[in-house]
């Protein structure tokens, strides 16, 4: 069995981060993504007979080509400052949650100010209040972007296949901000760090159940990342709400170079692996790399999306993905019913290994 294992880069350091709540619609409500996902994802991932393997680098020289200096200094520091503020014993909010937004419709044009209260400077980064920062949050999001770096690494060394046990997710983090459980951009990490190692083109495919939109907008005027996504309608009224659309190709450079296949709530394996293959003969046709944002939240059981995707439909979009014959990093994004995710990724890897 060993001798099929796919290595897959693991940190405990992932597990440090705790959500503890989503404030969804102004209420605390039980955080979704958790770090029991990652003991969870682990404990199948052994028993199938893969390689748990350490990161062998961090990802510090790669961050800043994806996400600007101004998010990673509040994302390193914005949990400190708020321990230094009287959040705690005014109101017991442990977490740095947003407070309000600094968009047009507040600040009508007018030149802006950085705000000194760190629950003001919030919301210049983060666009959602859903996706609060903890104690141990930067810790496990660095630890996380170091695995999609690693796994990288062992692809531009050689091997077909990597698999990076990411967590928290990242494929919602766009260049200046984060959201939807995500805080730094692994699977843009992953395709930054395939640039540079392996000449050409690298495509990213997210079969994740929404359309991730930080990565779509890091590349979506680049021709030579290209962006593919097979997502629940955000018309139909699912996050990320305001892209995501069939009508998004990429601009300048990159126009053509995104494409976006969403589906109809209620969509099985037959609709869904229709627009993967779709996905993946565009890549294989014009990629020399491959990054895979594999969310395994289109699964039936999720409890966060209406796509009904089964364990077999998984494992044939490894085999779809794997066809392309693309060195491929597979990076973990969400997936969030604990008795299924594990077998879930697991089916998705016995598709796609060697
Ligand atoms: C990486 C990933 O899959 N992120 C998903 C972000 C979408 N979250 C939307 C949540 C909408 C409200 N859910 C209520 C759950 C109550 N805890
Ligand atoms: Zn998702």
């Amino acid at each position: 069995m060993s001798q099929y294992g796919v290595p897959v880069v693991f940190s405990p350091e992932t597990r440090r981060h705790h959500p503890k709540a989503e404030v969804w619609v102004g209420v605390a409500t039980a955080g979704t993504e958790v770090a029991a996902r990652v003991h969870a994802i682990e404990t199948a991932l052994r028993d199938a007979g893969h390689r748990l393997v350490a990161p062998d680098r961090d990802a510090d020289d790669l961050l800043p080509l994806v996400h600007d200096e101004d998010l990673l200094r509040f994302l390193r520091t914005a949990y400190e400052r708020w321990t230094e503020g009287p959040y705690a014993e005014l109101v017991g909010q442990d977490r740095v949650v947003p407070y309000l937004f600094p968009t047009p419709a507040m600040t009508g044009g007018i030149p802006v100010r950085q705000p000194v209260a760190v629950h003001a400077d919030a919301g210049r980064f983060a666009y959602d209040t859903m996706t609060l920062v903890g104690p141990g949050t930067w810790e496990a999001a660095r630890a996380a972007a170091g695995c999609a770096a690693s796994a990288a690494g062992l692809v531009s060394g050689g091997e077909p296949l990597a698999y990076a046990l990411c967590r928290p997710p990242g494929h919602h983090a766009t260049r200046a901000g984060f959201g939807g459980s995500c805080y730094l951009n692994n699977a843009a990490v992953a395709a930054e760090a395939l640039r540079r190692d392996v000449a050409g083109r690298v495509g990213v495919v997210d079969v994740d159940a929404h359309h991730g939109n930080g990565t779509a907008a890091i590349f979506y005027d680049r021709a030579d990342v290209r962006y593919g996504s097979v997502h629940v309608d955000p018309g139909a009224g699912w996050f990320p709400h305001l892209v995501g659309y069939a009508e998004e190709t990429g601009t300048g450079d990159g126009e053509g170079a995104t494409r976006n296949l969403p589906l109809p709530p209620g969509t099985g394996d037959e609709g869904w692996l229709d627009a993967v293959e779709r996905l993946a003969g565009w890549v294989g046709a014009s990629c020399d790399a491959l990054v895979v944002s594999l969310g395994v939240d289109a699964a039936r059981d999720d409890p966060e999306s209406p796509l009904l995707v089964s364990a077999d439909g998984y494992r044939e979009a490894g085999r779809l993905l794997a066809a392309t014959g693309l060195p491929t990093v597979v990076v973990q994004e969400g997936g969030y019913h604990l008795p299924t995710l594990g077998p879930l990724v697991a089916a998705y890897l016995a598709g796609a290994r060697p």
